[in-house]
């Protein structure tokens, strides 16, 4: 269980447990372009409701990334373009997990919302508040968190494999308690999730050894093109839409593939650009006091302080050159150390 004080009880917290207990049908939503957290809390959320004998249904707008489907075994993820008829009504409830906006989430969320309840659950500091009950708690270091202690503190408690979800979307999201936004309460969530049956080694060995040798090859062609700049400061690679098609892989297989930037001695900033069929995608990595938000929202993306993302409607060369200068004018904001 979780200690007293590592529970932050919140009014909107209490009326989703109440909204949930009430709802008959539940669709469970992760977002677009799935990542470790909202699958892992879909994941969770689902077999929650499985587990409360509550007519489930769990999607989003695409596919679970290959790296997380063990979270999803024995369950139904179905792709959904738009909310299914079936959920608009007062027995259902729409619930929408680490999803910072509307855009992110299954279409026609908003026109749901008029007529069955919409929860909005997320850590997004920027997060647009489109539910009918919005718990946005910035301080949490992934919606797996909040999960966590939304289990807690409810009549449902939490089982082994909701554990070891909700165990998959908190490392992923903090970097396995390294990245600055893991804390105290991460821990303990960690500790209570580990109560209940989730085994850090084996969910480490699984997500650790989860890449096929065709993925291996594509990061290694970015990594081969790795550029330096801003006194050793920033660094920057990219792949075109080549890239992509020459290795039989997708655009979900560079997840996590930024973050070998920061692996270099004095990088403080870090870029992935990957060509897309209208423009570049940025992945931004940061480390404190450099802020990846910053540089995002010059191109008007957004996310996190040290991780975010933007899109640059621009051929990759001029994109790059783009995104050279603006992250140059932010590393001449801080000093040398
Ligand atoms: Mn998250």
């Amino acid at each position: 269980m979780l200690s007293e004080t590592s529970v932050f009880p919140s009014d909107e917290m209490n009326e989703i447990i109440d909204v949930l207990d009430r709802a008959v049908k539940w669709l469970v939503l992760s977002h677009e372009k799935p990542d470790g957290d909202t699958t892992g809390c879909a994941a969770a959320v689902a077999r929650l409701g499985i587990r409360l004998s509550k007519e489930v249904t769990l999607g989003g707008p695409d596919p679970c990334h290959e790296q997380y489907e063990f979270l999803l075994d024995g369950m139904n993820f179905r792709i959904l373009r738009e909310i299914p008829a079936g959920f608009i009504g007062g027995d259902s409830a729409i619930i929408c997990l680490d999803t910072s906006t509307a855009d992110r989430a299954v279409h026609g969320v908003i026109e749901a919302s008029s007529s069955c309840p919409v929860i909005n659950i997320d850590h997004h500091p920027d997060n647009e508040r489109f539910g009918t009950v919005n718990w946005i708690d910035a301080t949490a270091s992934a919606t797996g968190e909040m999960i966590t202690e939304m289990l807690s503190s409810s009549p449902w408690g939490v089982d082994k494999q909701e554990a070891e979800a909700l165990y998959v979307a908190i490392v992923t999201d903090n970097g396995d308690f390294r990245f600055p936004s893991a804390t105290v309460r991460s821990h303990e969530c960690a500790i209570s999730l580990m109560e209940s049956g989730a085994v850090p080694s084996r969910l480490a060995a699984i997500l650790e050894a989860s890449l096929s040798s065709e993925v291996l090859r594509l990061w290694g062609r970015a990594l081969s093109r790795t550029e330096l700049f801003a006194g050793g400061r920033a660094a920057v690679y990219w792949l075109g839409l080549d890239d992509f098609e020459a290795n039989g892989v997708t655009r979900g297989d560079t997840n996590g593939l930024v973050n070998f930037l920061l692996k270099i001695k004095g990088v403080r900033l870090a870029a992935l650009c990957s060509e897309t069929d209208d423009g570049v995608r940025v992945n931004l990595r940061t480390r404190p006091p450099f802020s990846a938000r910053d540089v995002a929202v010059v191109f008007g993306g957004g996310g996190h302080e040290l991780a975010s993302g933007c899109t640059i409607k621009a051929p990759m060369s001029e994109a790059l050159a783009l995104l050279r200068l603006e992250m140059e004018r932010n590393a001449a904001r801080h000093p040398a150390d």
